[in-house]
């Protein structure tokens, strides 16, 4: 395993107050890599009671989606399993959510890309948790996982005896709760399979000095473990997440786990209304955020990063282009929460893509040497002018006019040189600021003027033309 990768934690349990803290930042650094965020998510988690070997099972799945061709990718005889924290004993190991750092793409049947994430989840039923902590980390993954495996352990001795079969099965002449409980959980998933391992042996339940190694493991659990994980990881059937039967991408789950955490931060465990409304947030968040990017892309391929200078009416007509673009695929998207609660987030949408385009465009006009130089041209020209004007003042006898002239010839240049010594050292820059100021003003009524002069040429030829 690359040992630059880990285990995340990415949601933790306040073991006073019972509260849940989201590391936002971190699971952005997994989701948001720029080589998986587009894609569509598979999120295998392991949840159920705590000691029952969730991350040790975990650890051999990270070992199959690094397997190599034409080796057995259960590993060597002596190598320790690492991976998510595991260990042996009776007190809890993993807390809270925690995530893989390395996110595999996988390759689907129908040449499609998937990325597959893997989580650990905090066991349920210790002692220190409450029924609500419990209930919630058991919510948060199944809710945004697509691959739950519960691992459960059977400590039975000999023959498996009806009675354990009896609290998996459901029964016509079951009570009429017990079989309500196993349909709802039947109803919330598309498939569940069952899958029996034998007992790993006893280094494995019971040894201090056990670190993994496969020596010590039980040759039936082994042969079963090659069974069981390429069945779960095979590029087949690793279920895309879906939600609202729009499928997720590793971007728009972030904005669920944002979502979600949101509503289970209260005291009492969520209504199914708000759990529908926080869906209905994350999704439209998540439209925003795809719509965002892929404005963002399209434009910094015309104007982004070293790229050179883009006449202002092209980048605009560029911008409108690809602005109704996302617009668009804002719109297309399927989204939750009805007309009016999308136009909300089509509002905010729009806001931030103007907020982009105002940096983009000034980030374009940076780039145009001559604006950059505008100052001291202006400066330069205003300088020549009136050195001239001073001397055919001079010539007709206006001198105190050509002095005047002299004056602000002399304070043209102190400006010119206070400009370039700002530049150079970054020191004053309101100063610079001011100079710049000056400057545009003098370039804007020369502009007007010109102008004005201009047309009023034009007119009098036209004047003359009709005459
Ligand atoms: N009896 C039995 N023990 C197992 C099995 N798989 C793993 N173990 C052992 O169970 C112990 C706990 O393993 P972990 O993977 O840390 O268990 P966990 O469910 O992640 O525990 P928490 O994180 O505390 O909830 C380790 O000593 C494993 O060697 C199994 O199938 N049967
Ligand atoms: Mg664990």
């Amino acid at each position: 395993m690359r040992s630059d990768h880990g285990a995340v934690q990415i949601v933790s349990v306040n073991k006073e107050d019972h509260s849940f803290d989201l590391d936002t930042d971190a699971l952005g650094r997994i989701l948001l890599a720029p080589e998986v965020r587009d894609k569509d998510v598979v999120v295998v988690s392991v949840a159920g009671a705590f000691r029952k070997g969730k991350s040790f099972l975990l650890d051999f799945m990270l070992r199959y989606m690094h397997r190599k061709p034409g080796q057995d990718w259960l590993g060597q005889d002596n190598e320790p399993l690492t991976g998510f924290s595991w260990r042996g004993g009776s007190e809890p190991e993993t807390t809270g959510i925690q995530l893989w750092s390395e996110v595999f793409v996988v390759r689907k049947e129908n040449g499609s890309e998937v990325a597959v994430v893997f989580m650990d989840t905090q066991g349920a039923f210790d002692s220190q948790s409450t029924v609500k902590d419990c209930a919630t980390i058991f919510a948060l993954s199944t809710m945004t996982s697509s691959i739950q495996v519960s691992t459960v352990i059977y400590n039975l001795s000999q023959n498996i005896q009806e009675d354990d079969l009896q609290q998996l099965q459901v029964k016509p002449t079951q009570h009429q709760e017990l079989q309500t409980v196993r349909e709802h959980i039947h109803s919330c998933f598309t498939s569940i399979s069952c899958f029996l391992l034998p007992h790993p042996g006893l280094k494995v339940a019971t040894s201090p000095a056990f670190t993994g190694q496969l020596c010590d493991v039980a040759v039936e659990f082994k042969d079963q473990l090659r069974e069981l994980i390429p069945n779960l990881l095979k590029p087949t059937d690793l279920a895309v997440k879906e939600i609202n039967g729009s499928r997720v991408s590793c971007r728009g789950l972030l904005e669920y786990f944002k979502a979600y955490i949101k509503i289970y931060q209260g005291e009492d465990l969520p209504h199914p209304k708000s759990m529908l409304e926080a869906t209905a947030e994350a999704n439209n968040l998540a439209a925003v955020a795809s719509a965002k990017d892929q404005y963002y892309k399209n434009m910094e391929k015309v104007c982004g990063g070293d790229l050179p200078y883009v006449a202002p009416d092209s980048l605009e007509e560029k911008h409108r282009f690809f602005l109704q673009e996302a617009l668009h695929l804002f719109s297309s998207t399927k989204k939750m929460g009805g007309r009016v609660f999308c136009e909300r987030y089509q509002q905010q949408l729009e806001v931030e893509l103007k907020e982009m385009w105002e940096n983009l465009s000034k980030h374009n006009e940076s780039k145009n040497v001559f604006s950059a130089f505008r100052t001291p041209a202006v400066l330069f020209v205003l300088v020549c002018l009136l050195y001239v004007l001073s001397g055919v003042l001079l010539f007709i006898g206006l001198e105190t006019f050509s002095f005047t002239c002299d004056c602000i010839v002399g304070l043209a240049m102190i400006a010119m040189l206070t400009w370039a010594f700002i530049r150079y050292s970054g020191q004053y820059r309101e100063v610079g600021t001011a100079i710049d100021q000056a400057a545009g003003v003098i370039l804007e009524q020369a502009t007007e003027v010109l102008n004005k002069t201009r047309s009023q040429g034009q007119l009098a030829a036209q004047q003359k033309k009709t005459r």
